[in-house]
């Protein structure tokens, strides 16, 4: 493969940003030219952020998998497309070629339509990172099929009302996880979560761990019988239509993805095949600076956008090989992604801070006798990089020869909008810099007048937005558009509103700051507060419950929970646990408070509104700059929490 559209220096990417700015529709238009269309588009883009309406590539067909799979399969046939490593570094790695991947990708898409699983059908899709996740997920794009994928760490509430928001009636799952020491048995989560479901027709339970499952006569199917009769009925199945794909509208939804906003509820915010595909593969070629060969190792879950977007879509339409780790960065030991690294002669590393925070904690013993010299490029995503990290990932990962690309994007976005491109743009450490062809940030007041005053250190200071659509931006919330519209598009007229504060310096480079929503950034885990909230309260003794979030060193914020309990109550410590234990059962472990203050009120206006800023101030232990309190209903309140800091 070559890539017409990379970009080689910073002149060039000058050039082609003026230029995707100049006429976006000559510029994407000109780029799209270089996937497998079965008919190409009638019109680049049509939009308007009003309602929004927003088409790339109108009227063009195609399938995502053929752009995956398929077109490589002439040069690359014996190429890995996915290199698994294992939770156990004893057990065997899985090397998957693009003919293997073909192969298996087809085969799982004759199972689901022998399930009667059907164009637009939303498949939900639950699983540890294993190859047959990808191999699911490709195989729904290729008949079709809307995959929602939803992270292991999830509770059986939460898979529960995503299954009811997205209607769906197929689930792929497995019997268990491996994640470190720990064995999560999925098929019983699942199992919890479709009690009192009422359209989930068939299960389809991929073995991993062989923990014992209850398998529902009727409902529930083995991943493993189900590919058998179609390995043995293949030659059968050739004539009709094995393999086949199902030609798709650029603008027919490819998958539905849930995340946290300021509201209790998560969004479902859904992509569509031909913008999805052309973004994730431009900024996957551009961004890492991807050269044909090169292994690339993105160690997000696939349960998360980034996991979707650079494991799967964007590595494999480059033609790319992709490894996919099952495990944790610190079982056996902290050595684990350096021995990867080394094993398999890694080139693109691209992981978390909140992941280089917590290695780095463990000192450089963990890279003795590691080599990591195949490394070519760096990357993080998922929060802001503190200069710390960024240089000690630069210094003893990078050994100062990789350049660092800091990677700003969301769900919503499908890929990386804001980011340095590796050795091509310049770097500055906690600084996402540039944005890529086709974005065009603003910075905003509240007011959604664009900020033109510089602060007292000389940058630019506001609230995030973008002028414009690119390819892959979300297209709606599935079953809501309107709530699409208020979410995003209501803000500020006529722009995205990412729900991030940003700084620009004269460069016009960009530093993101952090949520200015009441959304939390845990492990690089979009959480919200409300979402929080809400599981707090469930729980029979509380009364209220307020969550804010506070800096944490290792996992950038964490949750800390101010709630008024007048239950049953033994002592603070079981209190707390039964809380912890709510929440974990709402939503999931990955919602728990790290911290959790009993108090007897909360700080509120006379119209009965939360005072969030003291909360958020106490803390961050910022006691001394509570700020003006004579508005409040009761002060006193105030005089209690600063005295019950944790
Ligand atoms: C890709 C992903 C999105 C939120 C986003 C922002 C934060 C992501 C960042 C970053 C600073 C970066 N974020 N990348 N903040 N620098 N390089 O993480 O998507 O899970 O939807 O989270 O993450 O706050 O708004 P998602």
């Amino acid at each position: 493969m070559s890539y017409p559209y990379q970009i080689k220096s910073y002149d060039e990417y000058k050039e082609a940003y003026q230029k995707s700015i100049d006429d976006p529709e000559a510029f994407w238009g000109d780029i799209a030219e270089h996937f497998r269309w079965h008919k190409k588009w009638d019109k680049v883009l049509n939009w308007n952020f009003k309602e929004p309406k927003i088409e790339w590539f109108a009227g063009g067909k195609l399938n995502i998998t053929e752009n995956c799979l398929d077109r490589h399969l002439e040069k690359l046939a014996d190429k890995p497309a996915i290199i698994w490593e294992p939770n156990n570094p004893e057990e065997r790695t899985r090397i998957v070629t693009y003919e293997r991947l073909h192969k298996r990708v087809c085969q799982f898409a004759q199972v689901l339509k022998n399930n009667g699983v059907k164009k637009g059908d939303r498949v939900c899709i639950y699983m540890g990172m294993v190859p047959e996740l990808a191999y699911a997920t490709l195989a729904c794009a290729r008949i079709g099929a809307i995959h929602s994928v939803i992270f292991g760490g999830f509770s059986a509430q939460s898979i529960a009302d995503r299954l009811e928001d997205a209607q769906a009636e197929f689930i792929v799952t497995c019997d268990g996880a491996y994640r470190g020491g720990k064995d999560i048995p999925l098929k019983s989560v699942i199992d919890d979560a479709l009690i009192g479901n009422k359209t989930v027709k068939r299960v389809i339970v991929y073995t991993r761990t062989r923990t014992p499952v209850s398998m529902i006569k009727g409902r529930d199917v083995w991943w493993e019988d189900e590919m058998q009769a179609v390995t043995e009925g293949a030659e059968a199945l050739k004539s009709d239509g094995f393999g086949e794909v199902e030609v798709m509208d650029a603008e027919d939804p490819l998958f539905i993805l849930y995340t946290s906003g300021s509201t209790g509820k998560p969004k479902g915010v859904v992509h569509t095949v031909g913008g999805y595909m052309v973004w994730t593969n431009y900024s996957f070629v551009n961004v890492f600076n991807y050269q044909p060969g090169q292994i690339h190792f993105c160690t997000a879950d696939i349960g998360w956008i980034t996991g979707h977007s650079y494991i799967i879509y964007g590595p494999l339409s480059a033609g790319a090989t992709s490894v996919m780790f099952e495990g944790v960065p610190t079982w056996p030991d902290a050595g684990r992604f350096w021995d990867i690294i080394d094993k398999y002669k890694i080139d693109i590393l691209y992981t978390a801070p909140t992941a280089i925070r917590s290695l780095m904690g463990f000192g450089l013993d963990p890279l003795k006798g590691k080599d990591l010299s195949s490394l070519k490029v760096l990357g993080t995503v998922g929060e802001p990089i503190n200069e710390e990290a960024w240089h000690w990932y630069d210094e003893h990962i990078g050994k100062k020869k990789c350049p660092i690309v800091d990677t700003w994007w969301q769900t919503e976005t499908g890929g990386v909008l804001i980011s340095n491109l590796a050795g091509v743009t310049p770097a500055k450490p906690s600084w996402a810099t540039l944005p890529l062809p086709g974005v065009q940030p603003i910075l905003v007041d509240e007011n959604g007048k664009e900020v033109t005053e510089k602060d007292e250190e000389g940058n630019y200071k506001g609230n995030l937005c973008i002028k414009a659509p690119w390819p892959g931006i979300l297209r709606t919330t599935y079953g809501d558009h309107e709530r699409c519209r208020t979410n995003y598009f209501a803000t500020y007229e006529n722009l995205y509103f990412t729900g991030d504060g940003a700084l620009k310096n004269d460069d016009g480079f960009y530093r993101i700051t952090g949520r200015v929503d009441d959304v939390l950034n845990v492990s690089g885990h979009r959480i919200g507060t409300a979402e929080v909230e809400n599981a707090i309260n469930m729980h029979a003794g509380v009364v209220e419950s307020a969550v804010v979030g506070y800096p944490h060193d290792i996992k950038g914020q964490g949750i800390y929970a101010y709630v008024i309990f007048n239950g049953r109550h033994f002592d603070d410590e079981l209190t707390r646990k039964d809380i912890l234990a709510t929440v974990s059962r709402i939503i999931g472990p990955i919602a728990k408070p790290d911290k959790i203050q009993f108090v007897s009120g909360l700080p509120k206006t006379r119209s009965g509104k939360i005072m969030r800023r003291i909360l958020r101030k106490v803390a961050e232990g910022e006691t001394d700059k509570l700020g003006d309190t004579s508005t409040l209903l009761d002060p006193g309140v105030v005089d209690e929490i600063v005295k019950g800091k944790l």
